[in-house]
């Protein structure tokens, strides 16, 4: 039975598994998982995975959740070429640094301004007070500006001459705010010049493939049923209002 993936292309942490997967020549069958039609909280995707969180892989009998977890799993279980994920000892620190803070850094306020400025108005009808727009806004610029100053510094990529998982996870997250309208390499030319970097260290067929869902989310989510949106209404309340 070949490996599955539930991904949402929407999703960055699922775009990553994704440009991983198939970057790397892996077989794998594309299970589409729609977060916004709440598919993640039906009976079947719970077999799957009890955190209710796209990416999830089943490899016959073992299922896993979390990106970071499917991007060591496909790794190993490929072996794909070392500078994904290199052996040797700094350079692989340097990539587990990277994942280790992105979570609740550039992850958790790319995310929360594509909330703020697309889904948050979408759903509740209503735009989001401007001072929690320009707080989300300051905190994204913070992230940005220690990819660029902390681990991007003056290397090609994160880990130095060649691309690794913590670019991966990176690019991924630095897209998602483009999805709202927002330019988030206005002014960056450090950032542009290493986005273009792993465009093209990825390919940029590839590349375009997995961010298309994500460029054309405006016109997506403006043509969205708002009343079938309301199952996140409490998440939306406890995350970000
Ligand atoms: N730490 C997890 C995060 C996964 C995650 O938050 N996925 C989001 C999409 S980006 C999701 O499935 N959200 C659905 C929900 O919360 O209902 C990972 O890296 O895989």
């Amino acid at each position: 039975m070949v490996l599955e993936l539930y991904l949402d292309l929407n999703s960055q942490p699922c775009r990553s598994v994704y440009i991983f997967a198939k970057k790397n020549n892996i077989p794998f069958d594309f299970q589409k998982i729609s977060l916004l039609d709440g598919e993640q909280y039906g009976e079947e995707f719970g077999k799957i995975s009890l955190i209710r969180k796209a990416p999830a892989l089943r490899d016959g009998d073992f299922c896993l959740a979390e990106s970071v977890a499917i991007l060591h799993y496909l790794a190993e279980k490929f072996n794909t070429p070392d500078f994904w994920f290199p052996v040797d000892l700094h350079q692989r620190a340097r990539v587990n640094e990277y994942l280790s803070w992105q979570h609740m850094a550039l992850r958790m306020h790319g995310s929360k301004i594509f909330w703020l400025r697309l889904l948050i108005p979408k759903i509740l009808g209503v735009d989001v007070p401007q001072d929690k727009m320009d707080a989300a806004l300051d905190d994204l610029k913070h992230s940005l500006n220690l990819l660029e100053e902390k681990f991007i510094q003056d290397k090609p990529f994160i880990v130095g001459d060649q691309i690794s998982l913590a670019d991966l996870v990176a690019i991924v997250e630095v897209m998602q705010p483009l999805g709202s309208g927002l330019d988030v390499f206005e002014d960056r030319p450090k950032l542009s010049a290493w986005r273009d970097r792993v465009e093209a260290a990825i390919g940029k067929e590839l590349f375009d493939d997995a961010h298309q869902t994500i460029l054309t989310a405006q016109e997506r989510v403006s043509a969205m049923d708002a009343s079938k949106m309301q199952v996140f209404k409490p998440k939306i309340v406890s995350l970000f209002l």
